[in-house]
């Protein structure tokens, strides 16, 4: 018997998203279609009666505004949020900035594939030469959470679930045994990395889930937090399917020939 439920969400589609460039930790701003898809995920909320006492975001701003954004939609934009450096996305390392499909056309779409999904390849180190660095590593918002020694130079998807799973232990479980209702707005991997562990999926299955932009999707659990229900979008099953889809294309070579095409005018 379910016991509790928890809403989820990956932010809406990015700038970066929208230029199909890794971006990790770098923090791009929501586009405007990002910002529709929040709305839209607020009102899938609401029109799913959902309501929550705290919600849980990450440090970096697309997923805050997506929440914010949920939160005025269903009228809850008093609950106290809770923003930690643990719901950042994956540390996309020396790839930040770079195009995924024009990495797959460079590196090949194995190398991208690996790069994107493997279990526990880490993309290559940010070195302090990098474009991005200094913009990260020296972000005030990281300075009374990370020390420099300790900043991620690159994430694994192992990497990201050993500093996100501690949160969901030692935090969200807690606040959902004393009965609250949580929402969380985060990112691509680190959502992954929550439904890995709740739905016990092996290091090869995981390879297989891209989560869409600005799709919420429920949990329910039992009074051991296994799930009674998992991952139940709010959206159609065809909306989801194709938008998971095109998260999965976005490391494919043939998406740099279309975008060169664009580009091209041909
Ligand atoms: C994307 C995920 O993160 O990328 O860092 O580029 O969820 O913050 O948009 P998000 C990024 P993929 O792992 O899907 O390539």
């Amino acid at each position: 018997m379910s016991k509790y439920t928890i809403v989820m969400v990956r932010h809406g589609e990015s700038e970066w998203n929208k230029l199909n460039l890794f971006c990790g930790w770098y923090d791009a701003d929501l586009s405007d279609k990002g910002k529709q898809e929040a709305l839209s995920a607020g009102k899938a909320i609401k029109d799913a009666g959902l309501v929550f006492d705290i919600a849980h975001t990450s440090l970096l701003t697309r997923a805050q505004e997506t929440l914010k954004s949920i939160l005025k939609e269903i009228g809850q934009e008093s609950i106290p949020v809770q923003k930690t450096w643990r719901l950042n996305e994956r540390h996309y390392g020396g790839l930040t900035g770079m195009n995924k499909a024009e990495t797959a056309a460079k590196y090949g779409e194995e190398q991208v594939h690996i790069w994107r999904r493997s279990f526990d390849v880490p993309p290559p180190p940010m070195e302090p030469d990098h474009k991005y660095y200094d913009t990260i590593v020296k972000d005030a918002r990281y300075a009374n959470e990370l020390k420099v020694e300790e900043f991620p130079k690159c994430e694994s998807l192992k990497l990201t679930i050993e500093r996100t799973l501690p949160y969901w232990n030692n935090t969200i479980i807690p606040q959902m045994k004393e009965g609250k209702k949580i929402i969380i707005a985060a990112h691509g991997n680190s959502l992954r990395g929550i439904v890995k562990h709740l739905d016990q999926m092996s290091n090869d299955q995981i390879m297989g889930l891209n989560l869409p932009t600005g799709i919420p999707f429920i949990y329910e659990l039992d009074e051991n937090f296994k799930p009674v229900v998992s991952m139940k979008f709010l959206g159609d099953e065809e909306t989801v399917k194709a938008a998971m889809a095109a998260v999965a294309a976005q490391g494919m070579y043939v998406l740099f020939l279309s975008e060169f095409r664009d580009m091209e005018g041909i």
